[in-house]
């Protein structure tokens, strides 16, 4: 397509492209995924527990000693940020420095944070509602320092780590070998990636939005699990758009979910999920397929999938026969 009828598409109003909500089955489900589609859903006629009617005090006397692992950023990464921002002239886009390869403490940090703790940091923000940040640049370096500081009360755990908590979509989940549940709570920042599995998230508590795009332009998006050639929290700001050959051209969705909604999102595929609300309460559930049935994602994107899912399996033999752990405990423990 040429730019001109590109930029023509984009304009028209079927763009980007809207995702309906349909009733997912597990034929249609299927469907959805052999083809690498999103599908927004309901997921009450799937679900039989009671976590969509819990409040956050119902979360913090139940689960409050779980430990999760928060995305905080080093102290010298935050520092390196604050540094750049200052530096900018009149006019220059407010965008964090890249992170330098090599040096880990630019990176982020894991931290381990009780549930407790977390849910006291989102209290602080209550009330308060945030908007996605995709398409523009900070409006001013404290808002920007702000966005970064932010990343410590979001955090992540596999459910596996919390005491008689349960959350399962059996219904439309079962024919997967295993499924991986990750709780998701605080103000999500959107890092763009992609995982090797076909996923559910699930909206429990508070909003997200989700940006996806379809996983035939990962190669074109970028490439790498985490976006590196960009910043991975903003795919469609200026910044963005002038350094990076094809992002104005490729189509992508956004899906806002609320309590008690769930988007499929492909193995594969980039997305960002930004909370809206900061007590955003969120549940994925990864499914990994059985060797030889399913959609087999891993051979759609065959480099780090297979990897993974090999890995699992290793792993899992290992500590049945040995009890050795392959795969260590941590945030994103899949044993
Ligand atoms: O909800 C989040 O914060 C991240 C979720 C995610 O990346 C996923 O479901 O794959
Ligand atoms: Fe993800």
């Amino acid at each position: 397509m040429s730019n001109h009828a590109m930029e023509s598409a984009q304009k028209s109003s079927d763009f980007p492209p809207k995702l309906e909500a349909v009733e997912v089955d597990l034929i249609n489900l299927q469907e959805i995924l052999r083809k690498g589609k999103c599908a927004k859903f309901d997921v009450r006629p799937y679900y039989d527990g009671d976590l969509l009617d819990l409040t956050l005090e119902d979360w913090r006397q139940k689960w409050g000693d779980s430990i999760l692992f928060t995305h905080g950023l080093h102290q010298e990464r935050l520092q390196e940020i604050e540094d750049h921002f200052a530096s900018l002239k009149q006019g220059d886009p407010i965008v964090a420095p890249k992170p330098i390869k090599k040096k880990a403490a630019s990176r982020g940090k894991a931290a381990a944070i009780t549930l407790a703790e977390l849910l006291e940091k989102i209290k602080s923000y209550e009330g308060h509602r945030r908007s996605p940040i995709w398409d523009r640049e900070f409006e001013s370096t404290e808002e920007g320092m702000q966005f970064y500081r932010l990343y410590d009360s979001y955090a992540v755990t596999n459910v596996r780590t919390m005491p008689a908590f349960s959350f399962n979509l059996d219904k439309i989940c079962s024919q997967w070998k295993s499924v991986f549940n990750f709780l998701w709570v605080g103000p999500s920042s959107g890092g763009m990636h992609f995982d090797e599995f076909d996923n559910f998230l699930v909206q429990i508590h508070g909003t997200k939005s989700v940006l996806i795009y379809a996983p035939e332009l990962t190669p074109l998006v970028d490439g790498d699990h985490y976006v590196k050639k960009f910043s991975g929290t903003k795919p469609l700001a200026p910044s963005t758009l002038a350094e990076h050959e094809y992002m104005k051209y490729l189509p992508f969705t956004i899906v806002d979910l609320r309590p008690g909604e769930g988007v499929v999102i492909p193995a594969g595929a980039y997305h960002s999920a930004y909370a809206t609300s900061f007590d955003s309460i969120s549940i994925n559930s990864l499914l990994v397929p059985r060797l030889f049935r399913g959609p087999m994602p891993y051979l759609r994107h065959l480099k780090p999938s297979i990897f993974v899912c090999w890995s699992i399996w290793l792993s899992r033999k290992l500590y049945s026969l040995f009890g050795y752990r392959l795969i260590k405990l941590g945030p994103y423990e899949f044993v």
